[in-house]
């Protein structure tokens, strides 16, 4: 190729025409072998012409042709850059989908019971005491009446941490360490983690209690009958019908354990295991020996307590069939309890 009559600029507008009359993929591969091919390219071609040009002119032309070079690399660069974002890109987003929700936790159904039995009886007037979930024996037991050769305290029952101390097996003692910092009357509650040596569908080492406990001048059995009904129609319904059974507990004298009419049949099934009737919580009068304890007059006062598991209500006013669920973290039972 003869370069002494070549010009830069109409070989650039011959290839910028070309460039623009690009319509497919395949017409601009063919553009790029045609220009810059290492064989049979335009620019090789060119370059390879350099040979012949006079030794004077070679310093000029030699700049345009890497010029030329240049442009034509980066026009085709840009177009295909272009091609991309129109072809590829832009589809992609359609402003008109919705967005991408984000996964959202929610309340566990523990919490979400624990509320519920916190709220009621707050609205009562009850206060919400807490307490150390390591214990000593003197607070788990010894001043809940409960003395050393109990069957309660035995260590096929109790994590012992050392002759002293042990993981509490009920919130009890935060009753305790309220009452010898308060004078009645008062009405308080203790929720809290309890843990025993047990395993199996309904019980776990490690669940949740809710004690409560009212003391003052005139407290009687009466009032914790009035108190129960009232929060098993809370909890169940105002159908709900209660039962109380006499039964024993060191702390409480005399003792019942509550019944309320079975939520889930009329006529008996297999939670209420035929009998219309379901087991809730324990209850008693509380006994004379603890208020000595801690230095009341069991002359001068009286009190009521009860005590629950909170799985326990959880399963029976949600449905649950197994204690285990509460601790699997599994989110297909979690989401279950979503309330929105
Ligand atoms: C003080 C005095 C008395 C708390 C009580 C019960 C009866 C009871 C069980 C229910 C199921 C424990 O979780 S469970 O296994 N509890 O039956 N608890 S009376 O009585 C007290 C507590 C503190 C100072």
């Amino acid at each position: 190729m003869d370069l002494s009559n070549w010009n830069l600029e109409s070989e650039l507008n011959v290839f910028e025409s070309k460039l623009a009359a690009i319509d497919s993929h395949e017409s601009w591969q063919a553009l790029k072998l045609a220009y810059l091919g290492k064989k049979q390219g335009k620019i090789t071609e060119l370059l390879m012409s350099m040979r012949d040009v006079p030794k004077a002119q070679k310093p000029l032309i030699g700049k345009e042709l890497n010029r030329l070079k240049k442009a034509v690399e980066t026009q085709l660069g840009e177009h295909a850059c272009a091609q991309a974002s129109n072809k590829n890109l832009a589809p992609k987003i359609d402003l008109t989908l919705p967005g991408i929700k984000p996964a959202i936790g929610s309340l566990h159904p523990l919490t979400i019971t624990r509320h519920r039995l916190i709220n009621f009886f707050a609205r009562l007037g009850y206060d919400v005491g807490e307490g150390p979930e390591i214990e000593t024996a003197y607070y788990n037991f010894e001043a809940l009446n409960t003395p050393e050769s109990h069957p309660a305290r035995d260590e096929a029952d109790t994590f012992y941490i050392d002759e002293q101390r042990l993981l509490r097996t009920q919130t009890s003692g935060v009753q305790i360490r309220y009452m010898e910092c308060h004078e009645p009357p008062f009405r308080m509650i203790a929720p809290g983690k309890v843990f025993r040596r047990d395993d199996d569908v309904t019980h776990s080492p490690m669940f949740h209690q809710l004690e409560g406990l009212v003391v003052g001048h005139d407290i009687t059995f009466g009032h914790l009958k009035g108190t129960l009904q009232a929060f098993a129609q809370h909890l169940f319904g105002p159908q709900t019908k209660i039962r109380l059974r006499p039964s024993f507990f060191p702390f409480t004298e005399p003792s019942a354990e509550l019944d309320v009419t079975c939520p889930f049949c009329e006529t008996g099934c297999r939670v209420c295991k035929q009998t219309r009737w379901i087991e809730i919580l324990g209850c008693g009068m509380v006994d004379p020996h603890v208020f000595e304890g801690v230095g009341y007059d069991p002359e001068k006062v009286s009190g009521f307590a009860f005590g629950m598991g909170i799985e326990r209500i959880a399963m029976l006013s949600l449905g649950i069939p197994d204690i285990r669920l509460f601790y699997q973290n599994d989110r297909r039972f979690l989401d279950q309890f979503k309330s929105e």
